[in-house]
Formats: structure tokens, C-alpha cells, sequence
């Protein structure tokens, strides 16, 4: 992300329909010509006098100066025939990535005048055809038609123009009321306020006011040399379904046949479904057949987890995570990543699970680690081992759940803490009151040193312990998180115990295509079954 420098920034402006341009016909509103001429008549739109004095073209218009050196020059190309973006499909946006390419030298920046209804799903395609995007590509319209008394137009229309001009913000982005959002990103959440738009998942990459508020470190970093690739070959048969409480398994059956390739489907709360057996079957038969299915949550905000049963039983039927995404991005990116020519069904999946242009947040180490109130206990541990003459016995105190002092320890990864209490004698095979070991804590905070040094004590999961981990094996598998396995690996669990529902970490990570854990766990064939060598 940049400033852009240099006394004049040419942007190209395709205008492509949408209210912004509309005009009323026999009292409804259709796309309407010659919005250039109407930008023409606007000073907040064309210095005419700057216009004559440096001899511009007649196609050419100029914004009043914004800075003290520079001018933003702008040409509009409007687009045969104009749509209410209600008709828009992906055969149009293919076009627009190439009108584009096509002109990408010669301009510093590019707008899109589009409608609102599918800006979202036209950002989100976009952003997946254009790889290497080194050039400023903002979408805006509105919800009033421009030449109308009172109408958003004309603010989202300079503003989407004036970013566009003065920085370098290498994504597709969507511009309305003040706000600058990732494309991918964006939804409509209103048919008629002039805010229509949100970005529930990320914060807008800038905010405008009397002053402009970029949010660099969110702005996608470029490499410099790549150039500029469209990707035009994008999957045309993809759909989405909503689920609702009660939907019939015949329904779902009925809209997942052939041609589909790919569909998002819409789920309740952090990506729960109806755990009824005749749909699941109906979504296994399908993903096995080679439908890919990506799991999106109905929720404007939030993301799918496997936290639920409900959960769990998408994932063990193939279903893929699509995590934070918007329906319009994983609708986008369904059609990319099935569009792409050569590719193995697996890579496909293992694709989808990927952020390929900032479009989702998969789950991050920091989500993993442990609460707060296990920080606390970590700190109790030191203050407890700085006592001057600390006794075993007071080493061996509990709290409220039963946990003692290695707990706390094990838990925070203080390996010097847990050196220190092992050497003092506690009982590395502690219970709390919930049953639970020291080592399970260090399991579940991904403490490999800790897990090393109480398996060296003599530390073992318990039979409860072990039959639980098949559920959060399988859940590890589905997020691809090998990490995750591992420590189960090393803590000596068997990585074959099967989930809730009688599937194990293979199967889901084989279902999922997550292939760096299929790999791991196939590693471990003879000893998946069996547990980790116990040190001596
Ligand atoms: N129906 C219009 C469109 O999407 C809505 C709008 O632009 N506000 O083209």
C-alpha cells in the first residue's frame, strides 16, 4: 500500500449499469446511457476549464484538484448493453477481468460502476480472476440514481475515484458510504440505506472522513514481479443452498445432481446442519461422487467450527469448512478453484481450505492457546515455586477444579516450572476434579517440551482421556491442522481412535482432502492403531 505520486493518475472507470446510472421508465427504474455525459455536467465530477487549458480528449474527464500537485484524470467506458446487476453472471465478470487486462497499462487505477444487488459476488469473483493485482481495482454504484436531488451516487462515485487515484491498494475493493472494503469480504445488508454494505469479518481496509484512515497493515502485500494473470476459466456450474430446519433429504438430493461441480452450502450458527441420517447420507453420496460442498455459515458474523456434534457431522459427510468467508467468496472461490484446468480433486480441496486472496481467516495458533485463567495459574506456579522452602506438600495443593500446581504449569508450557515440580516429587499422574491430567493440558496447549518431559515422568493419558480424543482427532483432521495431531502423537494417544460418530482422523482428513494430514497419519500405518513409543 502506497501513496501514489506523480502529477497526473489515469484511472480507467467501467461502467457496467446499476441504480447509479438508472433512469425511470413507465415508473420503474431501468440501466441508463451516457453517464459520462451526466459526470460531465457535475463540477464535482469534471474540471471543464482544466480540461481545455491541457487539451483533453474528449472521452477524457479530470476530478478538480485534490492536492496541491496532482490530478486525477478519468475515462468511462460504458459497457454494451448496460445491466441491472441483477442480470450480471460470471460470463460478464469474465469480461470486465478482461476489459481490464486489456487496458491494465495503460492506466494507474481502475473503478467499476456496478449495481449493488450482486457488487458482492462481482468483487468476489473479481478478486479470484485477477492474480498478481498490482493496480488499485475499486467497485462502487448506489442506491439513488446519481442525477437525483439526494442521492448516494455521487459520494460513493468521488470516493471510489479519488482512492482509486491517490493510492496504490493492490486488491479488488468495494467503496460505499465512506468505507473502503476487500472485496471478497463484502455483503449487501440493506435494500434501501445508503450504508448497504458491511465487511463482517474484517475491518474496512480504510475509512473516510476529513481524513483518511488507511488500515495498511490489512492491505495485501504484492510481489512486485508477478504480473498481472486473469483467470478466466472459472466454474459455471456452482450453486448455493440454504438449509433450513426440517429440509427434506429428497430436496437436497434433487439440487445436488449432475451438472453441479460445486456448492456453498448455507448452515445454521458455526456451520451446524440437520444431523438427520438420510441428509447426511445424501451429502456423503454426493461428496463422494466428487461434489465439493464448502460449509458457510447463515450468520452475518462468525465463523464454522466443528465445536457441535451438528458441526462435526458436516464435516464426516465431506463437507469442507469455508470458515469466515461470505457465501459470495466461497461462491467465487468454488468457481476458481473448480475452474482451474489439471488439477486433482484432493488439490482442489486442499485449495479451498487455503486463503488465496485474503477472502477468509483460517483458525490462527493464537485462537489455540490456552484462556486466561490458564495464564493465571502459570503465574500462581511461579509465585509458588519462589516461596523460599516450598514443601512437596504444599506443591501438591489444589484449587477450586482440583488442579494443582502441575497442572497450572503444564498447561502454560513452563517447562523450567515443570522441571522444577517433577524434580520435587509431585504425582505426574494427577487428576482435577473433571479427570483430568497434566498431560492432557499440555496436549490441548500444544506444549510439545512439556509433553516430552512428562512422558520422560512416566505421564500417560487415561482410558477416558484416550476414547474422548477421537472426536477432537477427527476435528484436528478436518481443520488440517497437523500441529494439532501431532502433540496427540507424542502424548501417546491413538491417532485410529474414532470420532463420535465411528469415523477416524484419516477418514475426515481423506474426505476433507487435506493432504499433508492424510500423509502424516498414513506415515503412521502399523502404528496408527497403536500409540507413540513411550520414552525410556
Ligand atoms: N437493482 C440495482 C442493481 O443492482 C440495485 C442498485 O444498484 N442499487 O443494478
Amino acid at each position: 500500500m502506497a501513496r501514489a505520486v506523480g502529477p497526473e493518475r489515469r484511472l480507467l472507470a467501467v461502467y457496467t449499469g446499476g441504480t447509479i446510472g438508472m433512469r425511470s421508465e413507465l415508473g420503474v427504474l431501468v440501466p441508463g446511457t451516457g453517464l459520462a455525459a451526466i459526470l460531465r455536467t457535475l463540477p464535482m465530477f469534471h474540471d471543464e476549464e482544466h480540461a481545455r487549458a491541457r487539451g483533453l480528449s474528449e472521452d477524457t474527464l479530470v476530478l478538480p484538484p485534490a492536492s496541491r500537485n496532482q490530478r486525477i484524470l478519468y475515462t468511462v467506458l460504458e459497457c454494451q448493453p448496460l445491466f441491472d446487476s441483477s442480470d450480471m453472471t460470471i460470463a460478464e465478470w469474465v469480461c470486465l477481468a478482461q476489459t481490464i487486462k486489456r487496458h491494465y497499462e495503460q492506466y494507474h487505477g481502475f473503478v467499476v460502476i456496478h449495481g449493488t444487488d450482486t457488487m458482492a459476488f462481482a468483487a468476489s469473483m473479481l478478486s479470484f480472476m485477477l492474480e498478481n493485482l498490482q493496480k488499485t481495482v475499486i467497485l462502487t454504484g448506489a442506491q439513488v440514481p446519481i442525477h437525483a436531488l439526494w442521492s448516494d451516487g455521487r459520494e460513493n462515485l468521488l470516493g471510489a475515484l479519488l482512492m482509486a487515484g491517490q493510492y496504490v491498494i493492490p486488491e479488488v475493493c468495494l467503496f460505499f458510504q465512506n468505507q473502503l472494503f476487500r472485496g471478497n469480504r463484502a455483503t449487501k445488508v440493506d435494500a434501501r440505506r445508503f450504508a448497504a454494505f458491511c465487511s463482517p469479518n474484517l475491518l474496512p481496509l480504510a475509512t473516510v472522513g476529513a481524513d483518511i484512515t488507511i488500515n495498511r497493515e490489512l492491505v495485501r502485500k504484492v510481489d512486485g514481479k508477478a504480473g498481472l494473470v486473469v483467470h478466466s476459466s472459472m466454474e459455471q456450474d456452482v450453486g448455493l443452498l440454504r438449509l433450513y430446519p426440517g429440509i427434506p433429504a429428497a430436496l437436497v438430493r434433487a439440487f445436488l445432481q449432475p451438472p453441479l461441480k460445486g456448492v456453498v452450502m448455507e448452515t445454521f450458527g458455526s456451520g451446524n446442519g440437520p444431523t438427520k441420517p438420510d441428509l447426511l447420507q445424501e451429502l456423503r453420496v454426493a461428496t463422494e461422487r466428487g461434489l465439493v460442498i464448502v460449509n458457510c455459515t447463515h450468520c452475518l458474523q462468525g465463523a464454522v467450527t466443528t465445536d457441535y456434534a451438528a458441526g462435526m457431522a458436516m464435516a464426516g459427510a465431506g463437507v469442507i469448512s469455508g470458515f469466515d468467508m461470505t457465501s459470495e467468496a466461497a461462491l467465487a472461490k468454488l468457481s476458481y478453484v473448480l475452474g482451474q484446468p489439471g488439477l486433482s480433486l484432493d488439490v482442489r480441496k486442499e485449495l479451498l481450505t487455503k486463503d488465496l486472496r485474503g477472502e477468509m481467516t483460517p483458525p490462527s495458533v493464537e485462537e489455540r492457546r490456552p484462556s486466561l485463567q490458564g495464564n493465571t495459574l502459570g503465574g500462581g506456579v511461579s509465585w509458588l515455586l519462589s516461596l523460599s522452602g516450598s514443601q512437596g506438600s504444599d506443591l501438591g495443593l489444589v484449587d477450586f477444579n482440583g488442579q494443582t500446581p502441575l497442572h497450572a504449569a503444564a498447561r502454560g508450557g513452563h517447562t523450567e516450572a515443570v522441571t522444577m515440580l517433577l524434580q520435587r516429587g509431585v504425582d505426574v499422574n494427577t487428576r482435577d476434579t473433571d479427570g483430568f491430567s497434566p498431560l492432557l493440558l499440555a496436549v490441548r496447549g500444544r506444549h510439545p517440551g512439556v509433553i516430552g518431559l512428562l512422558r520422560e515422568a512416566g505421564a500417560s493419558l487415561s482410558t477416558q482421556e484416550l476414547e474422548e480424543a477421537g472426536t477432537e482427532l477427527c476435528r484436528l483432521a478436518y481443520r488440517a491442522d497437523l500441529e494439532g495431531l501431532q502433540v496427540w502423537w507424542q502424548a501417546g494417544a491413538d491417532l485410529g481412535q474414532p470420532g463420535y460418530d465411528g469415523h477416524s482422523a484419516l477418514h475426515v482428513a481423506e474426505a476433507a482432502g487435506n493432504l499433508a494430514v492424510v500423509a502424516f497419519l498414513q506415515s503412521l500405518e502399523g502404528a496408527v492403531g497403536a500409540q507413540a513409543p513411550c520414552p525410556e
